[in-house]
């Protein structure tokens, strides 16, 4: 597998829940910089290392990240870093578009300005840019209909960092992120990956509310398999200046994942369907053939990344 390796690597948001289990896969290979202000990342979630230099921080303060690519020459450039939940920046637009936009142009333009030499910049974009679209499967040409100010502000940041790369030279690429789910994921918000509510709600024996006839069918992917990903993006070099899905092209329906999950923990989980959520699709899954041609193959069926996942919280 393509896997990055004696490298200077940085990482925004990387005590967050991809952040974090992207630092574990490499933090043995390589040097890592984590910037995160912790809103929605642990400091627990991250390792004890001495490849690793951890720095509180948000990407916001432009001064600071401006020093801290312009000191280490980072290899590698990983833009994590976001007010993840889509309620929130329907709540605070204006603020979560300087986190989840300015602040990743911010640094977009330290390197070009300062041409620094990286191998690679990856920003982490979203399936929300495709909306309500109804076509499926949700190829990168499909139409785009970003509904939120997370959906639009990830659809332009997308653009900038593919055409920065494309008018300046920088090596630059985007993934657009299906439903990604596995440890470490921060079940706090109402808006948190469904999988962490109800594995949160198994383990603390709590009712899970389904929104909806739970037949809604989603594109799960385990974290290990975009941790391959993120790889594979950053070392080939043919991914270049452009935007892949990262999925696994399986459907699988709320209702049916809730029966795994109870099957695989062997615990009992109440669950009562209330209401649709507002703004819910129906219906989402990913055309994945362009990633598949860099060589990415999904290794986790929904049962086997579910197991994992329990495996993880009871341990
Ligand atoms: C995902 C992304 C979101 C955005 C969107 C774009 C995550 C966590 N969220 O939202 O950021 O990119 O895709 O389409 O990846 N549900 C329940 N009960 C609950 C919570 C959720 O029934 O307590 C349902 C929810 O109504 C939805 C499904 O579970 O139908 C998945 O919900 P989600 O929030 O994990 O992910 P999604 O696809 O709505």
């Amino acid at each position: 597998m393509d896997t990055i390796k004696n490298s200077k690597i940085l990482i925004t948001g990387g005590a967050g829940f991809i952040g974090s289990n992207l630092v574990d896969a490499l933090i043995e290979d390589n040097e890592i910089v984590v910037v995160d202000d912790l809103s929605m990342g642990k400091i627990g979630n991250l390792p004890q290392s001495q490849n690793l230099h951890f720095f509180e921080h948000s990407i916001v303060d432009t001064e600071f990240m401006s020093h801290l690519l312009t000191e280490w020459n980072f290899d590698y450039v990983f833009l994590l870093a976001a007010v993840a939940s889509v309620a929130d920046t329907i709540v605070r637009p204006v603020e979560t578009h300087q986190i989840n936009q300015n602040a990743n142009l911010s640094i977009l333009d330290t390197i070009r300005v300062n041409k620094l030499p990286l191998k690679k910049l990856l920003f982490a974009s979203s399936a929300a840019v495709y909306g309500n679209n109804p076509e499926l499967p949700k190829k990168e040409i499909s139409p785009i209909d970003p509904q939120s100010p997370y959906a639009i502000d990830k659809f332009a940041t997308e653009r900038f960092v593919i055409n920065y790369g494309k008018l300046y030279g920088i090596p630059t690429v985007a993934t657009r992120f299906f439903n990604v789910y596995g440890p470490k994921q921060n079940p706090g918000s109402p808006y948190s990956g469904v999988l962490s509510l109800i594995s949160n709600s198994i383990k603390n024996g709590r009712n899970f509310k389904v929104f909806g006839d739970g037949e809604q069918t989603r594109d799960f992917v385990y974290i290990d398999d975009v941790i391959q990903a993120l790889n594979i993006l950053m070392v080939n070099e043919t991914a270049k200046n452009d935007v892949y899905n990262v999925a696994t092209s399986q459907i699988t329906s709320l209702n049916d994942v809730i029966k795994a999950f109870k099957n695989i923990s062997g615990e009992p989980l109440s669950v009562n369907y209330t209401n649709s959520r507002l703004g819910d699709i129906k219906n989402s899954y990913a055309d994945i053939s362009k990633i598949k041609k860099l060589g990415f193959t999904p290794k986790f069926s929904i049962i086997e990344g579910l197991k994992n996942y329990w495996n993880s919280m009871v341990e």
